[in-house]
């Protein structure tokens, strides 16, 4: 290496992440992925919305878990190793494994290694006899599985109906991933957002405080902050509405005039009234999740709902 060779850092995550935007708003119609939500502000508003009245899915996903934890749990063989795809809060897991006294390894998997090291370190403190085996990767891609889980049976857990943002393509090849990370003789426990009312769908991601639209429109705050865009945030409006044909909710930005917006170089045209589509929520029936589940190599054994809200568990074959 010469005296002039410098290393060129490159911060792979923020070329990801700029190269999904232009692509996105490059698109016709306009999109972004849901998942860019979620920086430091965005989890902050979800964590709001999950307080909501009018928002029922974490409610119901968590009286569920506490009212049949000890059911959930005997789904899972001896000796087993519970791996959770995208753990954000072990809030959740927590309540499965106060009643699962056959887990004996725990693996936490998230692409924020941030949070999951701060949650892992804390779940082992509460719980010093399991093995907390924390894993920082993105849980749609193949990823290593610790070798401290060798010879234990495996159980996966996807709670809080992030399965509904994939679209159904993706969330049967979500599944089919995931068998083949847990093997044979597997289980899995996901939480899936059922069809209802459509007034009961529409006022959870159209709330009267308007915390939903700050979490819609934060995603171009975070646009103008982290890539330098210049959206004028009150030049859009956020629109929720459940699409009772496709069985999802759709959530859209709309621009409310003509406008140009510049971002990583380029201009984007807006015509007035034009959207960009921000968010798909997938809605489920037992029927129509169990379809799912069978195309993608699993099989339901066991299922827990109020209603609203559905845990279903399921399993590979031996
Ligand atoms: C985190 C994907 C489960 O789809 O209900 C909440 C995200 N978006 N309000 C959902 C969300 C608007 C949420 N998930």
């Amino acid at each position: 290496m010469t005296a002039l060779a410098r290393k060129i850092v490159v911060d792979t995550a923020t070329t990801e992440f700029a190269t999904d935007v232009v692509a996105g708003l490059s698109a016709t119609p306009k999109r972004l992925p849901p998942k860019y939500f979620y920086d430091e502000r965005g989890s902050q508003l979800f964590e709001a919305i999950t307080a909501l009245k009018e928002y029922y899915p974490t409610r119901c996903e968590l009286a569920i878990l506490r009212e049949h934890n000890a059911d959930i749990a005997r789904v899972f063989g001896p000796k087993t190793a519970l791996v959770e795809f995208g753990t954000g809060s072990t809030r959740k897991v927590r309540i499965l494994l106060e009643a699962a006294k056959t887990v004996e390894a725990y693996v936490p998997v998230d692409i924020s290694a941030e949070m999951l090291s701060r949650e892992a370190a804390q779940l082992q403190h509460d719980h010093p006899r399991l093995r907390v085996l924390p894993v920082a990767a993105d849980f749609t891609l193949p990823f290593r599985l610790p070798s401290a889980i060798v010879g234990l049976a495996r159980a996966g857990f996807f709670p809080g109906s992030t399965i509904g943002n994939f679209e159904p393509h993706d969330a049967a090849a979500f599944l089919r991933h995931a068998a083949r990370m847990l093997g044979a003789r597997a289980t899995l426990i996901v939480g899936v957002d059922l069809v209802k009312d459509a007034g009961v769908l529409n006022a959870a991601y159209d709330d009267a405080q308007g915390v939903t639209a700050q979490f819609n429109l934060n995603l171009l705050a975070r646009l103008n902050r982290e890539l330098s865009a210049d959206f004028d945030l009150d030049a859009f409006s956020h629109r929720a509405f459940y699409n009772s044909e496709r069985r999802r909710i759709e959530m859209h930005l709309v621009s409310g005039r003509p406008q140009k917006v510049h971002i990583a170089g380029r201009a984007i045209e807006f015509a007035a009234g034009e959207t960009i589509h921000t968010e798909n929520s997938y809605k489920y029936t037992i029927e129509s999740f169990g379809l799912l589940a069978r195309s993608a190599g699993w099989t339901p054994v066991d299922s827990w709902t109020d209603g609203y809200f559905l845990v279903q568990a399921l399993a590979t074959r031996a």
